[in-house]
């Protein structure tokens, strides 16, 4: 009997739910177009970027001109995808490193998609098409030393004086801060919080790089340092006044982080099923031991439902039925699920597991990040909480 036709070996043990069937044949493209750029531009440097704490800005332009910056954006240069598209685009990404996945997130769903769905016109043109082409770097601005998973607490200020605003205060734990042209600052005014696209050159705005990180070492993290920072009103982003501006640029970019965390899943799994085959201990492959085959199938079995949960969750978006509440489930859920992954992964490649000669080790810590930004496991159990009892537990 020939192997492909043998029913104990019938399925394919990295999509072993044959997922891939699932996709259309432009979904399938995007996401292979998206996997050889990891593969030719990013896995054979990136443990020296990680090690080194580096971000290589210089990829940016690569990735608007593969149409990965605002990508599920329409116009402006932008490649204008469906939902599942960005996700998988997300995946592939995530499966290279989160932090290339955060640069895609944070240009293109928390400073690109705030511009395009509360801009002026004005700052539409200014700024969307050289952001897409990824000449231009933005960052989003929401937590503060003193307000994170709350960001009603926000201290920053922008007050009027005459026809301009000013605004002081500081930002905290800013994805792309250093080397950011524009910064959309979320800060409180008279009439409620109100975003402010604000050029980074513009006087009074430091951005200080906060080193010494354990996780997503290769992106760039910084404090934004606010000291009466002077915008003309055709700052003010027109189209949104209130916590529900900042908290649905959110949403799109937790939609992206659904998708990634599964890529740093399987990218984790796919090294402990290889190692796993190739180390020999007692006489033969690890992997013919029950217990590490159960680590394996607990890996392999969690990375496909954590798939089919996102997909799902992206044909919702594409259909525009997605809501909020079941993005939480997606990024509580299967981020919690990928940093089970990686930890099992981890101790299946026994010493080898915390060298950066191997993935592991660096996703699994990428993953402590992702498991708190965007909300915290804990912030989007509460949503949960909220959405089926109706009850709010958060304060
Ligand atoms: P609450 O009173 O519930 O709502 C205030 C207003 O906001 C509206 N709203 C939403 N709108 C859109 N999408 C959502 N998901 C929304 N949730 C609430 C709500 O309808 C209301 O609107 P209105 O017009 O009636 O005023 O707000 P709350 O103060 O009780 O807070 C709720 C809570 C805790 C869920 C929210 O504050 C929250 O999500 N906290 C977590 C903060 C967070 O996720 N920060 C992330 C910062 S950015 C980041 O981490 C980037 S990392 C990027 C990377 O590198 O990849
Ligand atoms: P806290 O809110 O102080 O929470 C500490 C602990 O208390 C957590 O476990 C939390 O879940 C728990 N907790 C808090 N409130 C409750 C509650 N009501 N019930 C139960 N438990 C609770 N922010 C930006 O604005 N822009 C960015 O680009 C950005 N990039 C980031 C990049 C990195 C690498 C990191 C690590 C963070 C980034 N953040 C960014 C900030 C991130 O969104 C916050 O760290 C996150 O929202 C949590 O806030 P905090 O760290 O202040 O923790």
């Amino acid at each position: 009997m020939s192997k492909a036709l043998d029913p104990r070996r019938a399925n394919e043990p990295r999509d072993f739910l044959a997922i891939e069937g699932l996709l259309d044949d432009d979904e399938r493209a995007i996401k292979q177009t998206v996997r050889r750029f990891v593969e030719d531009r990013i896995l054979s440097d990136i443990a020296g970027w990680y090690e080194a704490g580096v971000f290589p800005r210089e990829l940016a332009k690569e990735m608007g001109s593969l149409g990965l910056l605002g990508m599920h954006l329409e116009g402006y240069g932008c490649a204008g995808t469906n939902a599942v598209s960005y996700g998988l685009a997300c995946l592939e990404l995530e499966a290279g490193d989160s932090g290339f996945r955060s640069f895609v997130s944070v240009q293109g769903s928390l400073a690109m998609f705030p511009i395009h769905a509360f801009g002026s016109d004005e700052q539409k043109q200014e700024w969307l098409p050289r952001m897409a082409a990824g000449e231009a770097i933005g960052c989003f601005g929401l937590t503060e030393p003193d307000s994170g998973s709350d960001p009603s607490s926000m201290r920053t200020v922008a007050r009027k004086d005459g026809s301009d605003w000013v605004l002081n205060g500081t930002k905290m734990w800013i994805t792309n801060g250093g080397i950011a042209d524009v910064a959309v600052i979320w800060a409180r005014t008279d009439e409620g919080i109100r975003g402010f696209v604000v050029p980074t050159q513009t006087p009074g705005f430091t951005a200080n790089n906060i080193h010494a990180k354990a996780s997503l070492r290769a992106s760039v993290t910084s404090e934004l340092a606010l000291e009466d920072v002077r915008q003309p009103e055709s700052a003010v982003l027109p189209g949104v006044v209130g916590l529900r501006g900042p908290l649905s640029c959110l949403n799109e970019a937790r939609f992206g982080i659904l998708f990634g965390a599964v890529g740093a899943a399987r990218a984790c799994y796919e090294a402990a099923l290889d190692y796993s085959l190739s180390r020999q201990q007692f006489g033969k492959p690890i992997a013919g031991f029950q217990l590490v085959q159960r680590k394996l199938v607990e890996m392999m079995v969690s990375v496909n439902r954590s798939t089919l949960v996102a997909l799902h969750l992206g044909r919702l978006k594409d259909a525009g039925r997605l809501t909020p509440a079941q993005v939480s489930f997606g990024k509580m859920d299967n981020v919690r699920q990928a940093v089970e992954v990686a930890r099992e992964a981890r101790n299946s490649l026994g010493a080898n597991g915390i060298t950066l000669e191997y993935p592991v080790i660096r996703h699994m810590t990428n993953l402590e990040s992702v498991y708190t930004y965007e909300g915290t496991n804990e912030i989007h159990t509460l949503t949960l909480g909220q959405a089926i009892t109706g009850l709010a537990a958060f304060r």
